[in-house]
């Protein structure tokens, strides 16, 4: 087979798989290859590795997942590079025969393959979380040692469906494991998030908006334009940021630009600002606004200019004084119409008023909760989500996470008991705050996680969804409702396996959902 094969998001080609020169997210199929050839390089580093870890295999494993996870890296001289520095790590531990993903996609049979890639996507969004707790310092050495073994699991023979059952579950144990060491990490390096109230209107003079999840880019870069009249927004996943202490604490880092990634063509489109990538969804570049596109870290693109790992942000400053930005304040809005949108409720703020919560619970006041939230996208069912939160009744709560929640989260549906009713959690990653709040409710209402009035209505796009929701399955948590399609990459075996021990089911509408949940 010589052309390009890839399933791993939710915007696959006609539902099931790309080929041909590109894939709908614009990666070649030149690049696709050079991926796949990354993938196997970093299969064949982990059988030379053979359970022994470093920092350097630690690093490239990390590096090399997060850099195929969909929208990230599209730049061929980076991924070059990257299997370079892979293959001379293998080199020195004594090479062994690299694995070709191509015998993954098309040799073996239909339900293997289906577990093989449910790992590897997997494992590549567990990377990406790892990836930012490591540039904070943090580390964990059950992460490395397990992604080096699931790499052998994805690229080895004889794994049968049992053996990868058990290493999918294990992905699931471990991501958790993952997603406590970021929020360890992000907590004591930035403080606990606290509600604030983010202004979606942009002020006059120069400006920069910064995308993705990274954290510490995010520092750096306000910590570089302090006293330069230079004024930060977020975009995307980096709205979360407000919330936290040693961030909100800059005065110019005043609000947030646009909504989700995938209006970003549309957004982008004659701002008078640049705009830095730190990790996705970065979108192929339209000409008339790329020569203001900055990338960092393990993002690239062709043509961009790239932030080394000296962090010197000057050419994106100089960028942005250059454009000087807005004359006059810009007033925009969410996708609803709201000029505002709150964030900051992670574990820390919704745990600190439990006992408020858990009463209102008890009398009544509040009837159900839901964590509406995931990834965005393009598809016009994804609507769904909006639908949903307008039609939830007055007594429910909305817990969100992760960029899905720019269906809604302009909307304002009220309070129920000082608490408003759409409370952000923050980044995708945050879902450990989810779990973390779910666990407490259920150890205060002495009852599983299972049997509390709560459900989770999920929208998947890339493969940081994959880790979280095999998070999910590995804590048992059944009933999930999931969309806006399920997986391609899921076989029909697979399916049955999922519907018959967690009863994982596709959305439908939010009006026969809503009423099946609620009248239960
Ligand atoms: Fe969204 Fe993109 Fe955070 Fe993803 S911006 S889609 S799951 O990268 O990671 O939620
Ligand atoms: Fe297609 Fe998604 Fe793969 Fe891009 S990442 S080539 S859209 S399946």
């Amino acid at each position: 087979m010589n052309e390009m094969f890839c399933f791993q998001c939710e915007q696959t080609a006609g539902g099931k798989f790309c080929n041909g020169k590109e894939g709908v997210c614009g990666k070649s199929s030149s690049t696709a290859f050079l991926q796949d050839e990354l993938t196997g390089a970093l299969i064949g580093l982990a059988r030379s590795a053979n359970g022994r870890d470093n920092e350097s295999i630690y690093r490239l494993v990390i590096e090399g997942l997060f850099t195929t996870v969909t929208n990230v890296n599209f730049d061929e001289t980076s991924i070059n590079k990257l299997t370079d520095q892979i293959r001379k790590e293998t080199a020195k531990l004594g090479a062994v025969k690299e694995y070709a993903l191509t015998e993954l996609w098309w040799d073996t049979n239909e339900d293997v393959r289906s577990f093989r890639s449910i790992l590897l996507f997997g494992i590549r969004g567990i990377a990406a979380y790892a990836h930012h707790a490591l540039v904070l310092g943090y580390k964990n050495e059950e992460i490395g040692t397990f992604l080096v073994k699931a790499l052998m699991a994805v690229g080895g023979e004889g794994y049968g469906v049992d053996e990868l059952l058990s290493y999918i579950m294990e992905a699931g144990r471990v991501n958790l494991i993952c997603m406590e060491l970021l929020d360890k990490a992000n907590t004591e390096t930035y403080g606990t998030p606290k509600p604030v109230t983010v202004p979606l209107s942009i002020e006059k003079g120069p400006f920069i908006i910064v995308s993705g999840h990274d954290l510490h880019d995010l520092k750096l870069l306000l910590e570089q334009t302090e006293g330069k009249g230079v004024n930060i927004y977020t975009h995307g996943e980096m709205l979360p940021a407000h919330a936290y202490p040693e961030l909100k604490k800059y005065s110019h880092l005043k609000g947030n630009f646009g909504t989700a990634w995938q209006n970003q063509k549309k957004e982008f489109d004659g701002v008078p600002a640049p705009i830095l990538f730190t990790t996705n969804c970065l979108m192929p570049v339209r000409q008339s606004y790329s020569d203001r596109v900055f990338t960092t870290a393990v993002v690239g693109y062709p043509g961009l200019t790239h932030i080394g790992e000296k962090k010197d942000f000057t050419p994106v400053i100089e960028k942005a004084i250059a454009l000087g930005g807005y004359k006059e304040m810009k007033v925009m809005t969410g996708i609803n119409g709201g000029k505002e949108v709150t964030t900051g409720f992670g574990h820390g703020t919704v745990l600190s008023v439990a006992g408020t919560v858990i009463d209102a619970v008890k009398s009544g006041a509040i009837r159900h909760f839901f964590l509406v939230g995931g990834c965005d996208g393009m598809k016009s069912g994804r609507n769904y989500y909006t639908e949903f939160v307008k039609q939830s009744p007055s007594d429910t709560v909305i817990l969100t996470i992760a960029c899905g929640k720019y269906r809604f989260n302009d909307l304002d549906i009220g309070k129920i008991g000082g608490l408003p009713r759409i409370m952000d959690m923050g980044q995708c990653n945050d879902a450990y705050s989810a779990i973390k709040v779910a666990m407490a409710l259920a150890e205060a209402f002495e009852c599983g996680v299972n049997d509390l009035p709560l459900t989770l209505v999920l929208s998947w796009y890339e493969q940081k969804a994959v880790c979280i929701l095999l998070t999910l399955l590995h804590l048992g948590i059944k009933d999930i409702l999931l969309g806006p399609s399920l997986p391609a990459f899921i076989s029909p075996n697979v399916l049955k396996y999922l519907v018959a021990n967690f009863n994982i089911r596709p959305i439908s509408t939010p009006e026969a959902d809503l009423a099946k949940i609620l009248n239960k």
